[in-house]
């Protein structure tokens, strides 16, 4: 098999004081911290539509690099793909990769041909991939004209049906290649205007396709989680799945809050006036963290620029809301993130990727510290203490009524001293000191 990425070799960790651009600075696969390998912490994912599609196109441009992989013809093409990929997997100790179904076989004229080519390149991944494993399936019901108002959320229920095939055949490549988790993104799921949409029937028929999704996927032994991943916009004006909050609202609506968890992606929090972190905790706290597409934006960008994430704080407060989840089970952390078009050699994949998993590994070791230090966590304990006896325990427990607070502030009289310091810069300052002494 040719060599797609001669002249680097696999990509080896050195330590923090290497100063080899490619090795790891951080990333150690095979570190034990906590009990288990830094791989098995991150599980880090490639991304099939950004890595081996992705050519740099953008809005004003076409693209700047070569992603046929050295063919012509598009099953060809499809083929290479699947060669280097397994290359830069080996060469970055990347265990896992997640992909939609055009991304890995483009779409032939009919929809049978298109799944009869589906069938062919996930026999061709299923050999040449072997040794790795699939995080996640999902499926482009966004990219053809057929699918401008929507998919499960389209005014026509022809083009509802096209999407229920697609997504039926998507799962099944999913459970074919041994998939633990079916990620449904809703970028046409939305509106543009209230003028011509029914948004009930949108939403009420969303829900319809995810629980016959659900089910079929049950039915052919699929038993991993099934992701709903949030995004408040772009490409529709206003999507239905905005962010974490709003969908657990419409998994319990639905009933669908059982099957279904959340796949963060840091830079649609960001897009929803969120913290990364905030979505996180949201999912966290309502059971249904799962997975994570790693990457950040720009703040001086108001769109999703899905770069490589570098930002260690993003990274660390991230890794500790997953360690506090108790660690990703069938979700892993895969890059939804690309290398910038002006960074267009086939060097740059790897650079891109080392800079995304040093950035997480860090992340990693300063969320263990921050935690076995111990100062944040006591300090939220201590300031949330006054639930843990008297009143506050009676209110904990259900024993107290509104009128026993009323009896107890008449007593009380002037309740601001119970107050202590936020300590905000404090707290800010020992997240750094925890930070620079790794
Ligand atoms: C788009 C996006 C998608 C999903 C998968 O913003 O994040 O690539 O991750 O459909
Ligand atoms: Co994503």
């Amino acid at each position: 098999m040719s060599e797609f990425f001669k002249g680097i070799d696999k990509i080896k960790y050195e330590g923090k004081t290497s100063t080899n651009p490619l090795a790891f600075k951080y990333y150690d696969p095979e570190e034990v911290i906590c009990g288990k390998k830094m791989r098995e912490h991150l599980k880090f994912a490639l991304s099939w539509w950004h890595t081996m599609g992705g050519d740099g196109t953008d809005m004003f441009g076409v693209g700047t690099t070569d992603k046929k992989w050295g063919a012509s013809d598009p099953m060809e093409i499809a083929k290479a793909k699947i060669d280097a990929a397994a290359e830069i997997m080996d060469k970055l100790s990347i265990d896992y990769y997640c992909f939609h179904d055009r991304d890995i076989a483009p779409e032939a004229e009919t929809l049978a041909e298109t799944n009869k080519r589906l069938d062919e390149i996930t026999d061709y991944m299923k050999t040449k991939l072997a040794g790795k494993k699939l995080l996640w399936g999902t499926a482009n019901c966004f990219g053809n004209p057929r699918y401008m108002h929507g998919a499960g959320t389209s005014p026509s229920a022809d083009v509802f049906a096209f999407a229920a095939a697609q997504i039926k055949k998507a799962i099944e490549c999913t459970v074919k290649l041994g998939g633990k988790g079916y990620v449904f993104w809703g970028g046409r799921e939305g509106y543009e205007t209230l003028l011509n949409t029914d948004m009930k029937l949108e939403q009420d028929n969303m829900a319809r396709l995810m629980r016959m999704a659900v089910d079929y996927a049950r039915s052919i032994g699929f038993d991993g989680d099934f992701y709903i991943e949030p995004k408040p916009k772009e490409p529709t004006k206003h999507q239905y799945d905005f962010d974490t909050a709003t969908v657990i609202g419409f998994l319990k609506k639905y009933g669908l809050d059982k099957d279904f968890k959340m796949n963060i992606e840091a830079n649609h929090a960001t897009l929803a006036q969120h913290t990364f972190q905030h979505e996180l905790r949201v999912a966290r706290d309502n059971g249904v963290f799962g997975s994570i597409d790693a990457n950040q934006g720009d703040t001086l960008l108001g769109w999703d620029t899905d770069q490589f994430p570098t930002n260690i704080y993003d990274a660390t407060f991230c890794m500790y809301e997953v360690l506090k989840a108790g660690g990703f089970t069938n979700g892993g952390l895969n890059f939804d993130s690309k290398a910038r078009r002006g960074s267009f050699t086939r060097e740059d994949i790897f650079h891109a990727y080392i800079a995304g998993m040093d950035t997480f590994a860090l992340g990693l070791r300063a969320a263990v510290k921050l935690i076995e230090d111990g100062r944040i966590d006591k300090f939220v304990a201590d300031r949330y203490s006054s639930w843990n006896t008297g009143i506050g325990a009676d209110v904990i427990s259900g024993k107290a009524t509104i009128a026993d607070l009323e009896k107890y502030a008449l007593e009380k009289g002037d309740v601001t001293a119970s107050l202590t310091s936020g300590r905000q810069e404090m707290l800010e300052s020992i997240v750094n000191n925890v930070l620079f002494s790794l």
